[in-house]
């Protein structure tokens, strides 16, 4: 129990990553406010299987690119639950182009829910944490991709490095109320944002090939990091990331 009676907002929590992300919370002891993007059946499974654990639920339908969301979400998560402790920010898109004719929109939509989305998700529960003035902690779900590059992803790479850099300055900014901001930097973890990509099986092999733990990740993979970061655990760890890419990284030769 982790987290216990902590509250805890994670958004993009009806998939994947997320939702991994938000069931661990609940596990850990903790309630949970969800936003999700209009996908009401598996935000509600979501919200069930909270419920079936015994802790609070609160979901916010909202697309994280309109920043009027973010006040809108942690007020509806402070209003259900009673607070904020921890924000997970989780949301993302990767729309896998080639660099010489990305269109415009295509760009413009990933930076828009990766990096701006993210930003203003984080100021907004950094906002509601220094009010309360109990401290709190931010997780944001960036990649390796923060690292390394990929020929279909320049829109993308962008801003997993960008959503690293808001943790550590965050970590800057908000130390002094007890805030503490890291990054969870992602491998290959197999979800609906990478099946097209890895529907091709030379790719698929190709990439499980670069992992010396010889298989892509699991959403729970990332969920347990992100429990840790939250929690007391980690009470002296802020700006830093935790990569979790089963050596993919490290392999070189
Ligand atoms: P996913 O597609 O399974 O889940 C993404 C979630 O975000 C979904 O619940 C979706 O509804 C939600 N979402 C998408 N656009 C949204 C918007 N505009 N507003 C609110 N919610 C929105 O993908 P995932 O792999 O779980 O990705 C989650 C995060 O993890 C992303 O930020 C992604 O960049 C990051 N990540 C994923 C991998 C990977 O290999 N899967 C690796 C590194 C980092
Ligand atoms: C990650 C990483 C993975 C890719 C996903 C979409 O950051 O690049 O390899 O599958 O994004």
């Amino acid at each position: 129990m982790l987290l216990e009676d902590k509250i805890v907002a994670v958004t993009g929590a009806s998939r994947g990553i997320g939702r991994a992300t938000a069931i661990e919370c609940a596990r850990q002891g903790a309630h949970v406010a969800l936003n999700v993007f209009k996908d009401p059946e598996a935000a509600e499974e979501v919200a069930q299987e909270i419920r079936t654990l015994g802790r609070k639920v609160v979901v916010f339908d909202g697309d994280v690119a309109d920043t009027d969301n973010a006040p809108r979400f942690i007020e509806a998560a402070v209003a259900g639950l009673g607070g904020l402790d921890v924000f997970v920010s989780n949301a993302g898109v990767c729309p896998f182009h080639g660099f010489l004719d990305m269109p415009r929109e295509t760009y413009e939509r990933t930076v828009g829910v990766n990096m701006t989305g993210a930003y203003f998700m984080v100021q907004a529960a950094a906002n509601q944490m220094v009010r309360q003035g109990r401290g709190g902690s931010v997780v944001a779900i960036s990649s390796i991709s923060a690292l390394v590059g990929g020929e279909m992803q320049t829109h993308y790479t962008p801003t997993k490095a960008g959503v690293h850099s808001l943790m550590q300055s965050c970590a800057v900014a908000l130390g002094k109320h007890g805030i503490r901001c890291n990054s969870v930097m992602p491998g290959t973890i197999a979800t609906d944002i990478n099946k097209d990509d890895l529907a091709d099986p030379d790719k698929r092999r190709y990439m499980e090939g670069r992992i010396p733990l010889g298989r892509l990740g699991a959403p729970e993979d990332i969920a347990k990091i992100v429990v840790f970061l939250a929690s007391d655990m980690a009470a002296y760890v802020t700006g830093a990331a935790v990569l979790a890419d089963g050596g993919a990284l490290a392999n070189f030769q």
